[in-house]
């Protein structure tokens, strides 16, 4: 695996340019998506699993193997943040969406949270609009029965609100697991 990073987008005159598909990491701060980064790049440090919640305030671009462009958006629905720090996460993140033409949304949420109102309602936007993968993140943490709770009661979130996903994937960055089945389903091989 060959992973760089591009640029970071901060602001509205920015617009990336790219004949590769975009594919966009979507999930709460903390939830997993720069460790995630790391783990389909196989390099430690590359997305800076950042230590202080809410930290990536940018979307952070990387070429994942010349094959995709990941988008590590901002982390949502992060309690701590103010009312205008959450307004500029909307205006940031819809700027981004409608200017660029997006393949792919990794929906990530750590598998130990049910998913709250935050989910639900960017979920179903997503799902209507866009390719979405549903990425439950940090499997390593429950026992093998809590998992098996876990995602039963994931699928009867996402068919009691018709969130329309194309797949479903539970991931652990720390100990690589189906790290390997989620390349290939981004075809990042
Ligand atoms: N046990 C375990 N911990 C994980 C896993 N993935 C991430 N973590 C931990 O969860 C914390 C947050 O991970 P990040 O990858 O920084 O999360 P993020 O979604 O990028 O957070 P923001 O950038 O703040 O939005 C870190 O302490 C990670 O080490 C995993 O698969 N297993
Ligand atoms: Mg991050």
């Amino acid at each position: 695996m060959q992973c760089s990073f591009i640029t970071s987008i901060g602001n509205h005159t920015q617009k990336f340019e790219s004949e590769l598909p975009l594919v966009c990491i979507m999930g709460r701060s903390n939830c997993g998506k720069s460790s995630l980064i790391n783990a389909l790049a196989n390099h430690k440090t590359l997305a800076r699993a950042a230590k202080t919640p809410g930290r990536t305030r940018l979307v952070n671009l990387f070429d994942m193997n010349g094959k995709i462009v990941l988008a590590d958006l901002p982390g949502y629905g992060y309690a701590r943040i103010s009312k205008g720090e959450q307004q500029k996460w909307h205006h940031l993140t819809n700027y981004f969406f409608d200017k660029h033409q997006i393949d792919r949304m990794l929906l990530l949420h750590d598998i130990r949270h049910f998913p709250g109102e935050d989910e639900l309602a960017f979920w179903k936007d997503a799902s209507e609009n866009y390719q979405t993968t549903v990425v439950s993140t940090k499997m390593d943490k429950l026992k093998p029965r809590e998992l098996k709770t876990a995602v039963a009661n994931l699928e009867e979130f996402i068919r009691r609100h018709r969130i329309k996903v194309d797949h479903k994937v539970q991931v652990s960055s720390l100990k690589k697991t189906n790290i390997e089945q989620l390349r290939e389903h981004l075809e990042l091989k």
